[in-house]
């Protein structure tokens, strides 16, 4: 009798102390989308890179990392006060998020709570020695979207829809658009339409067919979710679309005749695995997105991207492409 207690007690122990073991050590990530992911290519690319990195370590490593992932929603004033929360928790070793915008957001944060660190992707920071930046190079993206808009427009027409205006989108996605547009065709106007968001559809629908009653006859849609209703008006009003962040051929075969992507998931990745193996150098930035290293694809092995366009288009394009390479824009 007295050995069963002794047995059980000892059980007990055994079980209390096991299940502390596997609760200390483990790292803990946490991505904080700012927005949703759905239709967020960029969003949708830096969750998966660091899920990747999370299970490969997983499988090598004992103390397993804990990842959670933190959709914000699209009502940007409630971004700060969630990182807050987040980094005021103390539970996370790193908070890895994506856009532009974080930096401002997540500097005062790190400045209140100094143990707190933060890899930023898509962004840019210097000086800041608990954030470490990827910062695209998006002038290549926007140049060949735009010079494929100029060498498909009928109309010398084309025009880009922006969920919003910020600083990447008014110095270097719309003037290196429009840049590569005139190089294709030097007759080419380039019209700019703004949704207010990254969500309203109806409302990227309405700007497509305002586009499309001035004369214009390809567009460059960059509005997350909202680009829905700008395929919407583009099949009904028979307009070609070229595509930003992601091979979306698929979704709207014809109707989209080019996809560019900088590969928002192998930087997600190899940043977190850097973080994971302790060598992630805090205050830097890596900038990526040239056509030179790795990270800029122009999308020419999905059927639909030939079944779009002529061979003398194609041929232009990888015509441009060996140049870019070779050169700055
Ligand atoms: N891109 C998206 O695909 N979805 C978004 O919800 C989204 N939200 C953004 C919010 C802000 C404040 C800023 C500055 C950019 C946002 N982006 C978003 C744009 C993204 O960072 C990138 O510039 C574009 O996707 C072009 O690669």
């Amino acid at each position: 009798m007295f050995n069963k207690y002794i047995k059980i007690i000892c059980s007990v122990f055994i079980c209390i102390f096991s299940f502390s073991c596997s609760r200390t050590g483990g790292q803990r990530i946490a991505v904080y989308v700012p927005g949703i992911i759905a239709d967020s290519p960029t969003y949708a690319d830096v969750v998966k890179g660091v899920q990747k990195a999370v299970n490969e370590w997983n499988m090598d490593n004992s103390d397993p990392v804990q990842l959670t992932v933190v959709e914000a929603g699209t009502t940007q004033s409630q971004w700060q006060p969630g990182i807050t929360a987040l980094a005021a928790s103390g539970k996370y070793d790193v908070i890895i998020s994506s856009n532009p915008s974080m930096p401002e957001l997540c500097k005062p944060v790190a400045k209140n709570f100094p143990n707190q660190k933060f890899i930023l992707l898509d962004a840019f920071c210097e000086d800041n020695d608990q954030i470490s930046t990827v910062n695209y190079n998006q002038k290549y993206q926007s140049y060949l979207s735009g010079y494929m808009a100029g060498l498909s427009t009928k109309n010398n027409k084309v025009g880009l829809i922006a969920a919003q205006e910020y600083p990447v989108m008014n110095e270097i996605l719309y003037p290196y658009f429009e840049k590569g547009a005139k190089k294709a065709n030097p007759w080419c106007r380039t019209f700019f339409r703004v949704i207010g968001n990254w969500y309203d559809a109806s409302k990227g629908a309405e700007l497509a067919r305002s586009l499309a009653d001035a004369g214009v006859d390809v567009i460059l849609p960059i509005c997350g979710g909202a680009s829905q209703g700008v395929i919407v008006t583009a099949r009904e009003r028979n307009l070609k679309l070229v595509w930003f962040d992601e091979d979306a051929f698929d979704k709207a075969p014809m109707t989209i005749i080019s996809c560019t992507k900088i590969v928002h998931d192998k930087a997600a990745y190899e940043s977190t695995f850097e973080f994971l193996k302790g060598e992630t150098q805090w205050g830097s930035v890596k900038t990526i997105g040239t056509l030179s290293d790795g990270y800029l694809e122009f999308v020419t092995d999905n059927e639909n991207y030939i079944r779009a366009n002529s061979e003398e288009v194609r041929a232009k394009i990888e015509q441009v492409k060996t140049e870019l390479k070779n050169s700055e824009i």
